[in-house]
């Protein structure tokens, strides 16, 4: 022992620095995940009483964290991923394992649920420009509302209801199954998410257990308007 003692002795501190920072997986000098989970941009119980505080907090904090890790994981498994975006992998979902699909969208689609939310009631409404095109391309707010409600109440098993803009500024609301999103290239009739509301069980059944159309109905007080407006006119 007093021998390698010795040894270690003679290694320039540097070099020893050097060989710690580079060992490949150790410690806090570890390479960072690829993928990390976003913080909610309020406090777990701020949706209530649309959405309780526990849901929230296992919605968030375990669910969305496994998509996160999962992901991690799976690109880490495929050399041919290193330093993709999470855009360039949803981008080339036809080509991506399940593993790399379910979660990536997973990742993305619940980082993009979080920050279409407020406080109930505090969510304006939509610009003056959106209102337009929901009016022109649903004939009315109210129908666009019943549209979406229609998509979440019929998408069997778990999924995502979207409303969604071309590049021209056309609305299109639509459901995609699992964690599939309309960014992905095998997703038909894809295009520029503005709104998604995640019909799967583990986001409404502590509080309303079986009955999706209460959930669906008391999510429209959480929507964020200055947001999808943003996005809309960002398209
Ligand atoms: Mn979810």
């Amino acid at each position: 022992m007093r021998r390698i003692l010795g040894a270690l002795g003679a290694v320039p501190p540097l070099l020893v620095l050097l060989v710690l920072l580079l060992w490949p997986g150790q410690g806090a000098w570890a390479a960072a995940p690829a993928f990390t989970l976003p913080a909610l941009p309020y406090p777990a119980n701020a949706l209530e009483p649309a959405i309780d505080a526990t849901t929230m907090t296992i919605h968030h904090d375990r669910h969305h964290q496994a998509y996160v890790d999962n992901l991690n994981a799976a690109v880490a498994r495929d050399p041919a991923l290193k330093g993709l975006s999470l855009e360039d992998l949803l981008a080339r979902a036809s080509k991506a394992t399940a593993a790399v699909r379910n979660n990536a969208g997973g990742h993305w689609n619940h980082s993009f649920f979080w920050a279409s939310l407020t406080r109930p009631g505090q969510g304006g409404e939509p610009s003056e420009e959106l209102q337009e095109a929901l009016v022109r391309d649903f004939g009315s707010i109210e129908q666009f509302r019943s549209a979406f409600r229609a998509a979440g109440l019929a998408r069997f098993g778990s999924g995502w209801v979207w409303l969604i803009t071309d590049s021209e500024g056309k609305l299109e609301v639509n459901s995609t199954p699992n964690q599939d999103n309309p960014l992905m290239d095998l997703v038909p009739g894809g295009g520029t998410p503005l709104l998604a509301n995640d019909v799967w069980e583990h986001a409404y059944y502590l509080k309303y257990q079986n009955r999706r159309a209460d959930y669906l109905d008391a999510w429209w007080s959480l929507v964020d308007w200055s947001v999808v407006s943003d996005r809309y006119s960002a398209r």
